[in-house]
């Protein structure tokens, strides 16, 4: 675990590594200029991907024009398709198609500050003496030195109890299953049977999490500060928190019935 912030100097990140950040968004043209901004300020090797649903508010606007004169800044506008889990599908497909070491998502609304990108990389690079680097860091809320800033009560009850759940019902090794701040080894997704999923919203976080433990993916976790959106408007509805508890619990029947149609160990005992 990586709990120190590292300053904002591109001497932090591995240089030699292609990294790519990439950040679903619908309805984010108050938060964007500024956000991409703030990560190529703490993070200025790596390229952003932006992954809109044709938002109405001019965000695809703003990025068309912008990667005009950003060459580290690519838009992909969907307008077939909706939802956060499979736009972040779209980023993900796209680091492995173009052949980046790491890709990264967050959020565009600050709750996950760009400060955090080089110890997040940082913990990609780094292994337990004897052991192997990470697959997969997660930005934790829920590890000492983490937290959430400015949710009401209700909120952090609604985030507890998912996490409780799925990390329970799933037996996933993270403390934190439904942040999207996290930073993924593109060779090990090459793993993962992205048309399998069942999850196109919110529920996606879990889903991943349950496929990458089941392909046996190591973990690692940085602590941090969640702080809930200034600007723009919440896309979180109560249903499609229901269908993320519905999604969960239809992964955890599917591990049992995998499980019971495994053949039978008849070996005699030796
Ligand atoms: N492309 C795409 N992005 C989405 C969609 N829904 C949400 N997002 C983005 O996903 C990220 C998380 O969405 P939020 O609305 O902030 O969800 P949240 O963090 O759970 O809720 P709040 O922080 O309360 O707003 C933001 O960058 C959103 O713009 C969607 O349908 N398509
Ligand atoms: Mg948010």
């Amino acid at each position: 675990m990586v709990s120190e912030i590292a300053s904002d100097s591109d001497e932090t990140l591995p240089s030699q590594r292609k990294i790519l950040v990439s950040i679903a968004t619908y309805n984010e043209r108050e938060n964007l200029p500024n956000l991409v901004a703030e990560i190529f300020r703490f993070a200025p090797t790596v390229d952003i991907l932006v992954v809109d649903d044709n938002s109405p508010d001019g965000t695809s606007d703003w990025c068309r024009q912008q990667q005009e004169i950003e060459p580290r800044l690519t838009l992909l506008c969907r307008t077939q398709e909706k939802g956060l889990g499979s736009a972040t599908i779209a980023g993900l497909k796209y680091a492995i198609q173009h052949n980046y070491d790491y890709v990264i998502n967050l959020d565009a609304d600050f709750s996950h500050h760009p400060k955090y990108l080089p110890d997040l990389i940082a913990g990609m690079e780094s292994a337990p003496p004897g052991g192997q680097p990470v697959d997969v860091m997660l930005g934790s809320r829920y590890i000492p030195g983490g937290g959430i800033e400015g949710w009401p009560i209700s909120r952090k009850i609604m985030s507890k109890f998912i996490n409780a759940y799925a990390i329970g019902w799933l037996r996933l090794p993270v403390s934190d299953c439904s942040g999207s701040f996290r930073c993924y080894r593109t060779e090990f997704l090459k793993r993962i049977e992205f048309d399998q999923f069942r999850s196109t919203g919110y529920a996606f976080f879990e889903e991943i999490l349950w496929f990458l433990t089941q392909a046996q993916a190591r973990f690692g976790e940085l602590p941090i500060v969640f702080v809930n959106r200034e600007k723009g408007h919440s896309k979180i509805t109560l249903q499609e928190a229901l269908r993320a508890v519905w999604i969960i619990g239809q992964l955890g029947f599917a591990k049992f019935r995998s499980q019971a149609a495994l053949p039978q160990d008849t070996s005699p005992n030796p």
